[in-house]
């Protein structure tokens, strides 16, 4: 019997659905049974760095449970939100095959779970790979409602893992470490609370307030510098941004301090003002000791011939960037946001956020040995650190603190140190990519008048817009405006030209729903109309043949000029999709537009998404 997929019947027309499911659709004793997970979400305190505050937790934890499942599984998440905030959880990277209703954006495809309310998420993992899910409510990353996502490759799944090694011992354990596989959460964290950080970004006109440490896995510690110690770690751009202000410092938590960020500003903006900042958010840092989370990795005398282990290094970050770094022990990239690549091996990794790397790494010395997270953002610097404790049983384990590669800029201590560079994570056994599309979206990501106030499309998606009707239940095909594009359904291949005008930092692109190629990035400005002009202009800049696969990508810096870059998407997923800067601040400031894509062709909506009770 042909067993019709769950996910294919979706697609389908009611009309053909109701044939099929006379014709194909299997019994219900032999439909998979999907994989079930309740999250309860709760506002209590907690002290990730020793400094307790106010945060969310997930079953009692933060950050909340990982959802392991293998590639082909049905997927329910249960939410139950018995924190008293409006909330909506998202799967970052799911590409929600035939479920648009369950990528968890308000306004977009559902409304807020409020107080007190449940919510059914249901999904198909057509995919493998590391991935997260979190709130796409408010800035409530920040205050920690996200947990991590791994999802297993099936075992005919090809690998690439003959790329890195062919001895057969290795390989096998390559693959015994990709069954137990540790998911390492990074994140940029406050003591503040996200409301009172915005309160304070929409009275200063400020976006780059502090934070106070980097947790990995929920843990870290606050460190303080000395200005001796910061001196040699202030870069150049810094220095350059310091020297606008005479006299002037980096703060005690090595920041950037309010008046050189107010430099910032551009004409016409709003004036900063920064003499409304309370003076504990850029100074007064106190070192604290807690805990830091350490991965235990024993080899066993008898049945390991040889230890490797598998990280997902998932980059949670509010706004950081950050270059990733195992002590010692050089990473090989396999996979880049879920997707299999050419494997490479580095001794560092720059993260933006949102982006997952999953490396493997042999180990052979039995060793406590750093992970370093060092941010490379201009406003502070700020770094953190786990523990991978290696054991091999009858062994001693060597006392000696590991060697870093990396500094706390995330510099490289010797000229010997690689660091992986994102545009060489080719796809693994990559398919022909289309040469040529079917429609050309030019937008516009920019200031808005106020340092803190960003556009995706020139102009900022109004934040109203999310306690309205879901535009999948309601499309508006025919709508005019900046930060909606309508992709009708005949357009298969879309190419998305990302214009940065003068003076922005680099914003962490993401698009949800299918994952994008990046065909093209460059300096200067854009003079073309199509990506077949540009791409004939200038050659070098653009990848037709093996380009990235990714959902989530950096823009270039435009403080120099203006930058530009090009993706290349399938438009074979109907939904409403939101595309914005993952930079937390960004997205609550306005940086998101929204894609109704395939309106014209939208899966049937279950009745319980039209329809969405407060208790499920
Ligand atoms: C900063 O100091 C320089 C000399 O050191 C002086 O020429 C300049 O006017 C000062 N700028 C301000 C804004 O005070
Ligand atoms: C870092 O690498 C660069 C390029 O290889 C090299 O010039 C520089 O000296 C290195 N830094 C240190 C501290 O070795
Ligand atoms: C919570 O969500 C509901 C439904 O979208 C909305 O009406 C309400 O205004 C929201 N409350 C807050 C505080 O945002
Ligand atoms: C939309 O963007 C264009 C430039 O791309 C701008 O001229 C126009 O004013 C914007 N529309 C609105 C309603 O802001
Ligand atoms: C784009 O056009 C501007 C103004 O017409 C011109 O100054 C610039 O050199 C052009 N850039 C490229 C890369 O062709
Ligand atoms: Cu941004």
């Amino acid at each position: 019997m042909v067993v019709l997929s769950l996910t294919q019947a979706w697609l389908w027309s009611n009309a053909l659905l109701s044939l099929a499911s006379a014709l194909t659709l299997p019994s219900p004793n032999d439909l998979p049974k999907p994989k079930k997970y309740e999250l309860t979400i709760t506002w209590e305190k907690g002290a990730p760095d020793g400094v307790e505050r106010d945060l969310f937790k997930i079953n009692g934890q933060f950050p909340g449970p990982v959802l392991e499942l293998t590639e082909g599984d049905s997927v329910e998440v249960h939410v139950k939100n018995k924190s008293p905030f409006n909330t909506t959880i998202h799967y970052h990277g799911i590409e929600m095959m035939g479920t648009p209703w369950s990528d968890g954006t308000p306004g977009l495809v559902q409304n807020h779970i409020q107080p007190g309310c449940d919510f059914l998420y249901k999904w198909k993992a057509t995919q493998h790979g590391s991935y997260w899910y979190h709130s796409h409510t408010d800035l409530q990353i920040d205050d920690g409602l996200f947990g991590p996502i791994i999802i297993h490759p099936k075992p005919d799944t090809p690998n690439p893992y003959s790329l890195v090694t062919q001895d057969l011992v290795a390989l096998d354990a390559i693959k015994s470490a990709e069954k137990h596989r540790y998911p390492l959460l990074l994140s940029d964290w406050r003591h503040t609370p996200s409301s009172q950080v915005w309160d304070i970004a929409e009275k200063s006109h400020i976006d780059l307030l502090c934070f106070d440490s980097i947790l990995v896995n929920g843990k870290g510690k606050v460190d303080c510098l000395t200005s001796e110690q910061q001196a040699p770690l202030i870069t150049r751009p810094q220095q350059t941004l310091l020297s606008r202000v005479n006299g002037s410092a980096l703060s005690d938590k090595s920041c950037l301090p309010p008046n050189v960020l107010a430099t910032l500003a551009e004409p016409g903006d709003l004036t900063p003002d920064p003499s409304v900042i309370p003076r504990e958010i850029f100074n007064g840092c106190k070192a604290t000791n807690a805990p830091l989370d350490v991965v235990k990795v024993v080899k066993s005398k008898n049945c390991d011939k040889e230890k490797w282990i598998m990280l997902d290094l998932i980059a949670t970050f509010s706004m950081i960037q950050a270059q990733v770094s195992l002590d010692e022990i050089p990473l090989t990239i396999i996979a880049a946001d879920g997707n299999y690549i050419e494997p490479k091996t580095a001794h560092s990794i720059p993260m933006v956020s949102g982006q997952r790397y999953t490396v493997i790494a042999k180990l052979e010395k039995p060793k406590k040995y750093t992970l370093r997270v060092s941010s490379t953002a201009e406003p502070q610097i700020l770094f953190g650190s786990s523990v991978i404790d290696f054991q091999v049983e009858a062994e001693q384990q060597s006392p000696d603190p590991s060697v870093a590669y990396i500094n706390e800029r995330g510099a490289n201590t010797t000229s010997d140190v690689v660091a992986f560079l994102p545009a060489q994570g080719k796809p693994f056994q990559a398919a022909p990519i289309p040469q040529a599309v079917d429609g050309t979206y030019k937008v516009v990501m920019r200031q808005a008048g106020a340092t803190n106030h960003w556009a995706l499309n020139t102009t900022p998606r109004p934040e109203y817009l999310d306690d309205a009707l879901p535009l999948l239940l309601n499309p508006q095909p025919n709508v005019r405006n900046n930060y909606t594009a309508t992709i009708p359904a005949s357009q298969k291949w879309v190419d998305f030209i990302m214009l940065q005008p003068r003076s922005a930092p680099a914003h962490p692109v993401h698009f949800h729903g299918r994952h994008f190629y990046v065909i093209g990035q460059g300096q200067g400005a854009f003079n073309w109309t199509s990506t077949a002009q540009a791409a004939a202009a200038l050659p070098g800049s653009f990848n037709l043949v093996n380009p990235p696969l990714r959902d989530t990508w950096s823009s270039l810096a435009s403080q120099q000029g203006d930058t530009w870059l090009v993706v290349r998407r399938p438009n074979d997923n109907p939904g409403v999709w939101q595309v914005h800067c993952h930079i937390q601040s960004h997205l609550h400031g306005g940086m998101s537009m929204v894609l109704q894509e395939g309106v014209d062709a939208l899966p049937p909506i279950p009745q319980e998404y039209r329809d969405p009770k407060c208790g499920a």
